[in-house]
């Protein structure tokens, strides 16, 4: 059955499967603390070489990348980067202790389905992830990070609320209805929806008392997180410095992904099967995605690259 580690006895059938005991230590920790790292998961070097060939991409693609970039030199987050600069699925497909993880995690293949890469640390607010990764069946998501530099907070790391994942889900169709006045004028996107159940979120982590931890990483690490997990990126304390890493947003293979309207409306069926079409990397899917984005507002087609 998909969802493993949504299953109320999660732990022991993590524990009862023929598996490493560092998967299974990885696993409980998701389970837990609703994160956990996996230290040197990709060679170093391989991720400093990944730095020189995307330097090496932006030389190339000059024009694209000079009208994206910010005053201070850097980039937004670069949405499905991997499908015109692929030595980035290597950090998916060949990251082989993660995907071990994620597979006895999720009771299912793990497949890729977008990415957000990373030249600086994100500074978002604290967040869960689920409103704008919704699937049917509901919480089959991971979202996980490779790091190709170190990260720290002179150039910004990802900061967690421990436990937060276990704090329970809000009533989501009383939020929409009080600020729709409907449920049937949800919608998919509507950024003043989300700040209301990211503060909700927060506000009853507050009143558990749980704290803010900031995750300090070396380069290859990579960390995977419960769907329910409140997270975001602290403060850059030197906004000179660079921080790459790839985010990548994660299901089991065939499972759909949808946004705040299917969140907001648990009780509302919405198909369990995926409508797009997957590639076959390496042994994994990786859905076909067709476009790139910086910071989701200047779209390329995968043909714009070189
Ligand atoms: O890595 C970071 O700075 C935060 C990333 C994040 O919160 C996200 O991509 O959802």
């Amino acid at each position: 059955m998909l969802g493993r580690f949504l299953q109320k006895d999660a732990v022991a059938a993590i524990t009862a499967l023929d598996l490493p005991d560092t998967v299974k230590r990885h696993c409980v920790e998701v389970i837990w603390k609703g994160y956990t790292v996996i230290p040197g998961a990709i060679p170093a070097e391989q991720c400093a070489s990944l730095i020189r060939d995307f330097r090496a991409f932006e030389q190339r693609n000059e024009e694209i990348f000079a009208a994206n970039r910010n005053k201070d030199g850097h980039y937004p987050r670069i949405v499905n980067l991997h499908m015109a600069f692929p030595q980035l699925i290597d950090l998916f497909t060949k990251n082989t202790l993660h995907l071990a993880v994620s597979d006895a995690l999720f009771g299912g293949r793990t497949s890729l389905y977008t990415s957000l890469f990373y030249e600086t640390g994100s500074q978002q607010p604290i967040h869960r992830d689920t409103p704008v990764f919704c699937t049917r069946p509901e919480y089959l998501y991971f979202g996980n990070t490779v790091y190709l530099e170190a990260a720290n907070d002179e150039n910004g790391c990802l900061e967690v609320i421990e436990g937060g994942h276990l704090t329970g889900e809000l009533d989501r169709e009383l939020l929409a209805t009080e600020h729709y006045g409907a449920l049937e004028k949800v919608t998919a996107q509507d950024d003043a929806m989300w700040v209301t159940y990211q503060a909700g979120v927060v506000q009853r982590c507050d009143n558990r008392g749980l704290k803010t931890t900031r995750l300090h990483v070396q380069p290859g690490d990579t960390l995977i997180w419960h769907p329910q997990l409140p997270h975001g990126g602290s403060p850059i304390r030197d906004k000179s410095k660079t921080r790459f890493s790839l985010v990548m947003h994660t299901t089991p293979e065939g499972v759909p992904v949808y946004h705040q309207d299917a969140f907001f409306r648990p009780n509302m069926a919405y198909s369990e099967t995926a409508g797009w079409a997957y590639r076959d990397v390496d042994g994994r899917k990786i859905v076909d995605q067709q476009g790139i984005s910086f910071g989701h507002v200047n779209d390329y087609p995968l043909t714009a690259f070189r």
